[in-house]
């Protein structure tokens, strides 16, 4: 039986011109600044990102919540969307290990936080209110299927926090997904942001890691969060090799997951019982929900036909296309959820 994976571009494999680099990476100890690799990837990362500094963590939720703990202090306040990934599946970090209060705003089906709702979520300066010190906005979108937000309205949110003097963080782990969908250079999308956290493990492709990018001084006090966390790594220039490998090759072929979500979308929007719309589909994230089933019933069902997708919850599920999905394999998907809406013969 054909095995399909679409649960997450996260379970990508990485490429054998990764596999080689890493064989071949030159490494030293991190925790003396003498990886070469690491060093070359934090430069790359930063200048991609239109930063002067970047800082190489473990994974996109380090990345995200050395990002909120050098932004706030204890007792702070940070301003996100209630279906952000951080609020959602970051495991209440900013408030287990910073005592920073996240304040949620109601995210439109599109990915953005309406801006009156966010100005309104930003606090006078009162004593019995905690500081709005953060803004953190998410491109794309992850649990608004893979959404895009557009650069006009990154700018607008940049504007508001100048206004109050709040500062804005963006979660993008898939930021080259919009930049691609745009078309138009990430930096153009992180660059009014005051840090940005993107990762390597995702549509890259590569195994582990996030750069989190933003100015000198504000990657040399992240430096000592992601210390504080247990995240100063050392020969990390074997792992830093497939990232760079990751940057160099594997962005512009996010086109092809991309037209391959679409595919999927479509297609199933022509089964009965499966709600979606498939013209809302813009990068490689597809959502739905399956009518008349409960999802985990329908999960293993698909299971069943070789084809994994993902528990998205409150009776959502998802499919994520990424490297090593081939349109064949798409069209597996769409015979097997089929067979699955047709019930048993
Ligand atoms: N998201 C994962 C799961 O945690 C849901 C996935 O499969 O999509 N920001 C965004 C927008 C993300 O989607 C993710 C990962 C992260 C941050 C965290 O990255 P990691 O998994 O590297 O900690």
């Amino acid at each position: 039986m054909r095995h399909v994976d679409l649960r997450s571009d996260t379970v990508t494999q990485p490429t054998p011109a990764m596999r080689e680099a890493m064989y071949r990476a030159e490494i030293g100890d991190d925790g003396y600044g003498e990886d070469p690799t690491v060093n070359r990837l934090e430069e790359v990362a930063a200048e991609r990102m239109g930063k002067e500094a970047a800082v190489f963590v473990a994974s996109g939720t380090m990345g995200n919540l050395v990002a909120i703990l050098t932004h706030c202090g204890r007792g702070d306040e940070v301003v996100m969307g209630d279906e952000s990934h951080i609020f959602w599946y970051e495991n209440g970090g900013p408030a287990t290990l910073g005592g920073i209060h996240v304040r949620t705003v109601a995210n439109a089906p599109d990915g953005t936080l309406p801006l009156d709702k966010l100005a309104a979520a930003i606090r006078p300066d009162n004593n019995k209110f905690p500081r709005t010190k953060l803004i953190c906005l998410e491109n794309t979108h992850n649990r608004c299927s893979g959404k895009v937000l557009s650069r006009e309205y990154s700018a607008e949110v940049h504007a508001l926090g100048r206004e109050h003097g709040v500062p804005v963080h963006l979660d993008g782990a898939r930021l080259f997904n919009a930049a691609v969908y745009l078309g138009i250079d990430a930096s153009r999308l992180a660059g009014e942001a005051e840090s940005v956290q993107f990762c390597f493990s995702k549509g890259l492709s590569a195994p582990v890691g996030s750069a989190l990018c933003g100015s000198g001084a504000f990657i040399q006090e992240a430096r000592r969060w992601r210390q504080a966390l247990g995240g100063g790594m050392r020969q990390a220039g074997v792992i830093a090799a497939a990232a760079l490998v990751g940057l160099e090759t594997m962005v512009d072929r996010l086109a092809e997951d991309h037209e391959n979500a679409q595919v999927l979308a479509d297609g199933l929007a022509a089964i009965p019982g499966l709600d979606l719309r498939p013209e809302e589909i813009q990068t490689n994230i597809v959502i739905c929900r399956p009518l008349a089933m409960p999802s985990d019933l329908f999960l293993r069902r698909l299971a069943e036909h070789g084809v994994k997708a993902a528990n998205y919850w409150g009776g959502l599920v998802r499919f994520v296309t990424h490297y090593g999905i081939e349109r064949a394999d798409v069209d597996h998907a769409l015979k097997a959820v089929q067979a699955v809406m047709r019930g048993p013969e």
